[in-house]
């Protein structure tokens, strides 16, 4: 079945059988207050607002039976798998592998590298870790898409501007059409959301496409019956 959704910079069309949902960085680190995020001196309440609206778009790809991916950042305890320039840029508060409220900065198995609960991943859902703000560079995302012949990405998640849009644009570069959903997705700065948005759609969809969730949701079939999500 082919689902049309009303997007930018126009119509976007996917087979639903070969599309995945990806949901970058919903973790409790850039989310919460104490963690990654707040240690950069950001606001996160931004970000916590989008989670109603992650969920939903959550719960209706769920009841579709698509495929689900969700991304962490983060790195081994020993640190191994974080560059120093990536450790030491800037001046946060608390480093990578520092000891926050939260466990340690970033750390994966830390409380704060956590999804936040709202949007847990369930069984057969993939989870994927990843060092690096893309979610394909160092980790098994693509070999995982292939597995389930998958052509198309819905994308949302945190931050716009950073994981998200690196994730985009390495979609883009393998092959695949991905869609953002716009209000699915936020930025510590909203000119940097908006100027993403923008760049992503731009020059004929030059790394993909742009839709609000009622877009997606209003273009979803009724959800497969049965399924109780
Ligand atoms: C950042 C991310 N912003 N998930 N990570 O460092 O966007």
């Amino acid at each position: 079945m082919t689902i049309t959704v009303q997007a930018q910079p126009f119509d976007f069309s996917f087979p639903l059988a070969h599309t995945a949902l990806v949901i970058i960085d919903m973790q409790r680190d850039f989310v919460e207050p104490g963690g990654f995020g707040a240690s950069l001196g950001n606001d996160v309440c931004l970000l916590q607002a989008i989670i109603p609206t992650v969920q939903r778009v959550l719960a209706a790809w769920r009841a579709q039976g698509g495929l689900v991916v969700h991304t962490r950042e983060g790195h081994l305890p020993d640190l191994s798998d974080c560059p120093a320039a990536k450790r030491l840029r800037g001046a946060p508060s608390l480093r990578i592998g520092d000891v926050g409220p939260m466990g340690r900065i970033l750390i994966q198995g830390e409380p704060g590298h956590a999804i936040v609960p709202e949007l847990a991943p369930i069984a057969g859902e993939v989870v994927i870790d990843k060092p690096g703000k893309g979610a394909f560079y160092a980790t098994p995302l693509q070999a995982a898409l292939d597995a389930h012949a998958i052509s198309h990405l819905i994308v949302m998640g945190v931050t716009t501007e950073v994981c998200v849009q690196t994730t985009l644009r390495e979609a883009n570069d393998r092959g695949y059409d991905a869609l953002v959903v716009e209000d699915g997705t936020e930025s510590y700065f909203p000119e940097f959301k908006a100027a993403t948005l923008a760049m992503v759609c731009a020059q004929g969809a030059i790394v993909g496409w742009t839709a609000p969730s009622a877009a997606l949701l209003s273009a979803l079939p009724p959800p497969v019956s049965g399924f109780a999500p």
